[in-house]
């Protein structure tokens, strides 16, 4: 500490440190798995081509080939007095969106900075379709950026299929399998990790009420309305609630068929109140960020809704960070 200003954490102190943070998250529904994750040591990796082949082999242990397992791999610490490692990318696994010349945008709206700051980079791979997948941009401390396509066959997706509406393949929606989130710096006893992407499952409306569902991004509510043949010209009529129910029925159902682990908004509700009791009986106080933990529809359906949560940070955890971009 004297020499250096830091401190090499031990194999242990990372692996719980790890799972720690994970169960500090007040906005994760997820944490009664939080004693299932498996945590990859790669701190000692010092090229970015090192890192991306590291990334590519967490994508594939971590899918499973559909039974995803919860993962985290870490990379070098911060150093003091210097910047950390930064992925660019805010998950490992996501959509261009293409900002039109007529304002439309192709793709996912979420990621139309990223696509711009892309293309500034170089990066050529552009399709201009719907489900274009970004490459991942890694920065080693004080070097320029560097960018690496994924190889598509360790991308698993699922084609968006409906239990009833036969029409609803035809539309020929998906979304990847994986979520890895990639720009958030995990922060165990005073060491950052800058770069340490972690995984576990979806819930269903991550994708099925935000993703696919927000106005600001696939905005696909009207288009289903429009197929089940409701009456959209009044909101009273609540075809936006009924689109939503079905278009969040077929993600559950597609990713049951494909044998992709996802778990419906009740369920995780559940859990979560489980794991409060788990909490309780351990002597710990469990900290919820309430507007995060209640599932983006049929919020009063599910026992969280009823509960009034204390919201507090506390560390290990993972925090944000500004984009290495700005
Ligand atoms: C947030 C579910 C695993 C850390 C969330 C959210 C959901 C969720 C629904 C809210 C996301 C949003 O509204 O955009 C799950 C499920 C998991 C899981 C079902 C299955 C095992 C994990 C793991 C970690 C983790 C393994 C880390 C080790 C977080 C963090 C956030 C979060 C840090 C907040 C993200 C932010 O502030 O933007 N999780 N999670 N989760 N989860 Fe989990
Ligand atoms: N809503 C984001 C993902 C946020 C984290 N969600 C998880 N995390 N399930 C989206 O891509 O829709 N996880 O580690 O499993």
């Amino acid at each position: 500490m004297e020499r250096t200003g830091t401190y090499w954490q031990t194999q242990e102190e990372l692996t719980y440190g790890s799972m720690v943070a994970w169960r500090n998250n007040a906005r994760c529904i997820g944490r009664i798995n939080w004693q299932m994750l498996q945590v990859r040591d790669m701190r000692y990796l010092s090229t970015a081509q090192d890192i991306f082949m590291a990334i590519v082999e967490h994508i594939r242990l971590a899918t499973n080939s559909g039974k995803i397992r919860s993962m985290i791999t870490i990379f070098a610490p911060q150093r003091p007095g210097h910047p950390g490692i930064r992925i660019w990318n805010p998950q490992i696994i996501r959509y261009a969106g293409y900002r039109q010349a007529n304002g439309t945008i192709i793709g996912d709206p979420l990621h139309t900075k990223l696509t711009e700051v892309l293309y500034k980079l170089g990066w050529r791979g552009a399709q201009g379709g719907a489900f274009d997948l970004l490459p991942i941009v890694i920065q080693m401390p004080n070097r320029p950026p560097e960018l690496f396509e994924l190889p598509r066959d360790c991308v698993l997706e699922v084609a968006l299929s409906h239990p009833d509406f036969s029409w609803f393949i035809e539309l020929g929606i998906k979304w990847h399998a994986l979520p890895v989130i990639s720009n958030m710096r995990l922060e165990i006893g005073g060491i950052s990790y800058t770069a340490a992407p972690f995984n576990g499952w979806y819930m269903g409306t991550e994708i099925g009420a935000r993703n696919l569902g927000d106005i600001n991004r696939y905005n696909l509510l009207p288009l289903i309305a429009k197929m089940m043949g409701l009456d959209t010209r009044s909101d009273r009529t609540l075809w936006k609630d009924r689109a939503l129910v079905e278009l969040n029925r077929a993600v559950l159902h597609s990713f049951a068929l494909a044998g992709v682990t996802i778990i419906d908004h009740h369920t995780a509700a559940r859990q979560f109140i489980h794991h409060e009791k788990r909490e309780q009986q351990a002597g710990r106080k469990l900290y919820a960020d309430w507007s995060w933990i209640v599932p983006p529809m049929s919020g009063s359906t599910t026992p969280v809704f009823h509960i009034p949560y204390e919201n507090r940070q506390v560390t290990p955890n993972f925090f944000y960070q500004d984009d290495p971009w700005l």
